[in-house]
């Protein structure tokens, strides 16, 4: 499989100005012709190569000539044309058949209707094209098709007039005025229903939001476009930027491989991050909901207007977009609040996207795929649609906002639209348009440290040494970075140092009663200071510093690294109770969780488990009952580390002894606090009023399963009867999830049947629902691959859809430590993996990485997975993208 160098890119020899496709829509068999205007803008004598995958070819011609077989070349899944003049018209005709299609690329069939995904190289498999994102074209598109099984016929841009045809189809002609690259092209053809609000942006143009979906879950759409109005706001006031469309178009699928696309003016979603409501969404799906409607849309400027020059550059796009939604989503959390409660709101977002980070990014960048997020090569793009590029990448423009401000960075993001509006541009771009911005606040400085973050993998280790000089009254800082060569660095050049990063870091200083000390820095006095680390080692001096300080670190997670201090329990206990930084507080409490959970893990194999420490049981006390913190905040920082974060963290990796480990602290936090979580899940039930997903309810139902939750695992008396009642009685698909998860995971008894079974019942109608009934049952701790194995030929599950992939197979793979780190369970993972990649190798490729990390286990876990992976390698027809995942696994 051929290698894809960065480094080898050469511009595209023509321009594609127009672009005409017209459809003969059928599932069984789709006609595409394409009338292509070519304009040659490189060399003379440059052949024309386009792309094309599982196309059959009928013709070809060169201005209105048919071209015979022997005037072109079709090898390897592209086709030469070697046109003789500078300015050419090309025509084509080709079929494609997408009810065959089960990798969900291209153009395909769900259900009754016809979707596309293009992103990034499902173009080739509609018609031929150069599919590459520098290829930018106005696109006119005619969709034709019978209108009883396809009463609405929808593409990219405005809609230009539709028609019956004499021959009982219709037609439906649709015109993109914006310039785009084959990626964001998109039909979709079916009977939808469509719920809509006319608009006036900020300009003053009118504008109409459209959500389609399934015709009888129309119900189930409200709050998508709520949030989809919300976005539009939102990006016209932080952003100063507008919708340039007259339509914007979200249509919902059942079968989808991401979680959405943001084809131009026509999104379409994955409908688990569509549809809600009351009874069959948690509070966390619709906060995924407008999280995934917040970043489809932001990617209308940040990468629709602005695009990608190469897939390399694929950060630019998406790490971009991600901190844009983030910010959108914890704008949206403090939105009405002010001072130490806006601040905390918006914590509680950052906390769950740095878990997030953690669990799916860090391992990945210690890892055999650990990649810089601007890739270096690749075999197959599809693979690098990961946590680095996405949620590292947002971390790195999030440094910049940090480094620059937000006046700053507001002026580095409008200088980037000034240079780049309309074309494909590169990462590198985008940090010069910041720089232009950093050099006038820091002149005589630059960002070739910051640049570095996009060229190297790895997550950096900062060390912080504290030194306090009571004489003088003066503590010194100083922070060490170091950068160690990860996956294919290591083979390429083990020995190079590599060179530091600029590394944005907040610190503050409380005094030994927990109270913040003003630090002068930079001529000003704050309680937080930005220090910027450029080089190894640099040290920072504080003066009028009245005793030792306790350090508060990396305040709001500045940067993506990992800290090494040597700090004591007590200083950590000091922040749990008054860090004013909500971020540190949290991390100080997950610290103080982690190293107890650490110490389990290595007493795991004796008789009896420790006790935990009274100060832990103490601190989490005090915070359950500390009035002035938010629930939804409580609920973080009383939720003790995952068991996969905590088997990142042994060495060598241990599955069994960190699910004993964490089980153990889990019921020993339960039953020493019973009282208290019953207290206050008394406190935080729900009333009978209308339910809203809104920050502060939502948060009280988050805390009240949290106390559940402990209350089951201490095995309390009242905890069975109350997870009863609580499944039974709710009034939400929150609370239901709450009362039916402490049933399934704690208790293996009559009464979790029973409800597994009732909820089935309920809900089988609904697969968004029953996809968490799947997910529930995969996850739950006496889970087994028998039981996997029979929910496998429940009538319900289908490996063709993949979010029931997803919540069946991957849930119990990627998540269910207990149940997987087996030998059945490796086994029956690789088998998996390759049945999956005979349909769908996108999915396919995504389940492959489940054991990444396999050379860090324990010898019996390691020798196992290894086998997987080589039996899984040994398969004679294997995918591109599952090839790639495990040679390099293998490596
Ligand atoms: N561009 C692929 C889906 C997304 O990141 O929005
Ligand atoms: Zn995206």
């Amino acid at each position: 499989v051929p290698t894809i160098s960065r480094h080898d890119y050469q511009p595209y020899p023509y321009h594609l100005p127009r672009v005409s496709l017209e459809f003969d829509l059928n599932a069984a068999q789709t006609r595409v012709h394409s009338r292509l205007d070519v304009e040659r803008v490189g060399d003379e004598n440059q052949p024309l190569r386009l792309n094309g995958q599982d196309l059959v070819l009928e013709s070809v011609a060169l201005d209105g000539r048919t071209l015979s077989a022997e005037e072109y070349q079709l090898q390897d899944e592209i086709l030469t044309i070697f046109p003789t003049s500078a300015s050419f018209t090309l025509q084509i005709t080709s079929l494609c058949k997408p009810a065959e299609n089960s990798s969900l690329m291209g153009l395909y069939v769900s259900g009754d209707k016809l979707f596309t995904q293009c992103e990034a190289e499902g173009f080739r498999r509609i018609t031929w094209f150069p599919d590459r994102p520098d290829v930018m074209s106005r696109y006119r598109v005619t969709l034709r098709a019978d209108p009883k099984q396809y009463p609405l016929l929808l593409s990219n841009g405005n809609l230009l007039e539709e028609a019956d045809l004499p021959d009982g189809r219709h037609e439906a002609v649709w015109e993109d005025p914006h310039p785009k690259p084959s990626y964001l092209f998109a039909l979709v053809a079916g009977d939808f229903a469509c719920r809509e609000q006319a608009i006036t942006t900020q300009g003053k143009r009118d504008a109409l939001l459209q959500i389609y979906s399934d015709r009888g879950s129309e119900t189930k759409t409200e709050w998508a476009l709520d949030c989809l109005v919300r976005s539009v706001q939102w990006d016209e006031q932080r952003f100063g930027l507008e919708l340039d469309l007259d339509r914007f178009m979200v249509v919902a699928a059942r079968d989808f491989n991401m979680g959405a696309m943001e084809n131009k003016g026509l999104n379409i979603f994955n409908s688990a991050y569509v549809l809600a409501d009351k009874d069959s969404a948690t509070d966390s799906a619709y906060r995924a909901i407008e999280a995934v409607i917040g970043h489809e849309y932001f990617h209308n400027w940040t990468g629709n207007r602005v695009t990608c020059r190469d897939w390399f550059q694929l950060s630019l796009k998406e790490g971009l977009t991600v901190f844009r939604d983030q910010e959108f989503s914890a704008d949206m959390l403090a939105q009405d609040l002010s001072g130490a409660e806006a601040a905390s709101a918006r914590a509680v977002k950052r906390i769950d996207d740095v878990s997030t980070l953690r669990i799916a990014q860090f391992p990945e960048d210690a890892g055999p795929m650990a990649h810089p997020i601007r890739p270096e090569s690749y075999q197959e793009i599809g693979n690098f649609y990961t946590a680095t590029v996405y949620e590292k990448g947002a971390e790195v423009i999030r440094m910049q906002h940090t480094i620059l401000g937000e006046a700053g960075f507001r002026a580095g993001i409008d200088e980037y639209f000034r240079r780049h509006d309309g074309a494909a541009v590169t990462c590198d771009d985008f940090v010069s348009a910041m720089e232009s911005v950093y050099i006038q606040q820091n002149p005589g400085k630059d960002l070739d440290a910051f640049r570095r973050w996009y060229s190297q993998a790895g997550t950096p280790r900062v060390k912080v040494d504290l030194d306090y000089n009571a004489e003088t009254r003066t503590c010194s800082i100083t922070l060490g970075q170091r950068n160690e060569a990860v996956g294919i660095e290591r083979l390429q050049s083990p020995l190079l140092p590599k060179p530091p990063l600029h590394i944005p870091f907040a610190l503050g200083l409380l005094d030994q009663q927990g109270k913040a000390i003003p630090l002068e820095h930079d001529g000003k006095t704050a309680e937080t200071v930005l220090l910027e680390l450029t080089e190894e080692q640099q040290t920072w001096v504080f003066s009028n510093i009245p005793q030792k300080p306790v350090p508060s670190l990396l305040r709001n997670f500045s940067a993506p690294v990992i800290v090494d201090v040597e700090r004591q329990e007590a200083d950590l206990i000091l922040l749990a109770q008054h860090d004013t930084d909500p971020f540190a507080r949290w991390e100080a409490v997950q610290e103080l969780a982690t190293r107890q959970l650490l110490a389990l893990t290595r007493s795991v194999g004796e008789e009896q488990q420790p006790e935990v420490d009274p100060r832990i049981i103490e601190t989490w006390k005090r915070l359950l009952l500390d009035a002035d913190l938010s629930a939804a905040y409580k609920t973080r920082i009383l939720s003790q580390p995952t068991e996969k974060e905590l088997l990142e963290k042994t060495s060598p990796m241990d599955p069994a002894a960190a699910v004993k480990a964490s089980r153990h602290l889990r019921r020993q936090l339960g039953e020493a606090l019973a009282s208290d979580w019953l207290s206050v899940y008394r406190n935080s039930a729900g009333s009978d009023e209308q339910y809203t997903p809104d920050p502060l309810s939502s948060g009280r139902r988050s805390l009240h399963n949290l106390c559940l939750y402990y209350l089951m695992a201490a095995g309390h008396p009242e905890a069975k009867p109350l997870a009863v009642a609580q499944y039974y009685g709710a009034t939400n698909m929150t609370d239901r999830m709450g009362g039916l998860s402490a049933l399934v995971h704690f208790s293996n008894s009559p009464e979790s049947q029973e409800a597994l079974n009732h909820f089935y019942e309920q809900w089988q109608q609904d697969p968004l629902v029953i996809d968490k009934w799947f997910a529930l049952q995969a996850s739950a701790p006496g889970t087994t691959v028998e039981t996997i194995k029979s929910l496998m030929l429940h009538p319900a599950f289908s490996l063709r859809n993949p979010n029931r992939a997803r919540s069946l197979i991957f849930q119990f793979c990627m998540n269910n430590l207990q149940g997987v780190h087996t030998s059945e369970g490796y086994e029956f993972w690789a088998d998996q993996v390759i049945a999956l990649d005979q349909l769908n190798p996108e999915i396919a490729a995504r389940l492959a990485r489940a054991f990444d990390s396999w050379a860090r286990f324990t010898a019996t876990n390691r020798d196992a997975m290894q086998a997987g992976l080589q039996r899984i390698q040994q398969h004679p027809t294997l995918s591109r993208n599952v090839s790639e995942i495990v040679s390099k696994a293998l490596n």
